[in-house]
């Protein structure tokens, strides 16, 4: 019956296998097709055959894992043939439990260590220590919770065991234990989701947050891929932007009818003076991005067609920051947390925490967006055979 099983399931694994060969294979007459038609072709990523090969891999593993299974059978019933008593496969697996349980707390004990040492250093922002109070506590009610129901999970396993000198205790319901757990982690849970909700009102809807003007006005904008940051000018206004002006010259697509544009200013690096609120305008331009600046703990999504914001004060600048982690070449970076495309990792900037007067010394450095090329091309579209449709830039630049 065993050995019918066996081969029934051989059967089914050769029959798989020749269906993803015959598939790969497919695969790899069309590229070769391709090839021909356009030698000069650099290879494809060929995506359905890697896949093919993982399932075959998941495959012949499961066929060995099979195997072992048989040998075993196999020992059990020449155990039977000889009189002897057969593997008491409810210890095996009690004890393997038990090493599981052993194995998994120690791999909870070695990434505590481990990664424990590589967690961001407290928050560099006046938000951020809420957020960590409110991570570390989360942490504090549910580790205990889980170490101490996977103690409890493994360790019944293994003593309560089949045993045949041993018989059950029949307990059909129990009230009690119902109400206790169904209301204890209910209880917990509320508490943790009111305590979170309560933390991002405070971040994002206070008065504070909300209705107090920044100190600091800048719009980061995503694209594939690369961060853009434009800061506001004299007038300490950032001008319109319309997604219809994007272009080479005019990456940000600024619409120069608004005054507030001329003198705007485009940064390399995001330079922000300490223990000033700073209003990040989020923008992206093609998929969703993700603004992440960790050490601040701000992140927010860039959603294309729906600007967003996010409000904090730095409180640590980035000398402040180095002398602290000890590292002379610490720089706060502001990332993309959203797998967004084939050069994701690209998407990086340096944010640099600096002093008032450092930041103006700084600020008065920045070019201007509006360059002598980007003036020329506009004056060139201001040519009067066309002067009636691009009225509002003629304007606004004779403004
Ligand atoms: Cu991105």
């Amino acid at each position: 019956m065993g050995f019918k099983n066996l081969f029934n399931s051989k059967k089914i694994l050769s029959l798989l296998a020749v269906f993803m060969l015959a598939g790969t294979d497919m695969l790899f007459a069309q590229g070769t097709e391709a090839a021909g038609a356009a030698a000069t072709d650099a290879p494809k990523d060929n995506g359905l055959a890697t896949a093919g090969y993982y399932i075959l891999m998941f495959l012949v593993v499961c066929f060995f894992i099979g195997i072992i299974g048989k040998v075993f059978r196999v020992y059990d019933l020449t155990q039977q043939i000889r009189g002897k008593q057969p593997m008491n496969w409810n210890n095996v697996m009690g004890t393997l439990f038990l090493i599981f349980l052993i194995a998994g707390l120690y791999g909870v004990y070695w990434s505590f260590t481990t990664h424990g040492s590589m967690i961001l250093p407290s928050a560099a922002s006046e938000h951020g220590g809420v957020l960590d109070t409110m991570f570390w506590t989360t942490t504090g009610i549910t580790m205990p919770v889980f170490i101490i129901t996977q103690i409890l999970l493994f360790t019944f396993l293994f003593k309560y065991r089949y045993n045949a000198k041993r018989r059950g205790h029949f307990l059909p319901h129990n009230n009690t234990i119902e109400k206790v757990w169904t209301i204890a982690p209910a209880i917990v849970l509320t508490v943790l989701v009111i305590f979170g909700f309560f933390t991002w009102q405070s971040i994002m809807n206070s008065v504070d947050a909300k209705g107090q003007p920044a100190s600091i006005n800048i719009d980061i904008t995503g694209h594939q891929f690369a961060w853009e940051l434009r800061y506001t000018g004299k007038d300490g206004k950032l001008g319109k932007t319309n997604y219809k002006l994007v272009n080479g010259t005019n990456k940000l697509g600024l619409d120069f009818t608004d005054k507030a544009s001329f003198d705007d200013l485009q940064a390399d690096t995001m330079v922000i003076p300490v223990n000033k609120s700073v209003r990040l305008n989020i923008h992206s331009q093609d998929v969703i991005h993700s603004v992440y600046i960790p050490h601040f703990r701000v992140q927010l999504n860039a959603v294309p067609g729906m600007p967003t914001y996010f409000k904090f004060k730095p409180i640590l600048t980035t000398t402040q920051m180095r002398a602290k982690l000890d590292k002379p070449d610490f720089e706060y970076e502001v990332l993309c947390n959203k797998i967004c495309g084939g050069s994701h990792y690209n998407m990086k900037k340096i944010v640099r925490v600096v002093s008032e007067a450092e930041y103006q010394a700084w600020l008065a450095q920045q070019k201007p967006y509006l360059t002598d090329k980007l003036k020329q091309k506009l004056h060139f579209a201001d040519a009067p055979a066309d002067s009636t449709k691009v009225q509002g830039n003629r304007l606004a630049l004779n403004n």
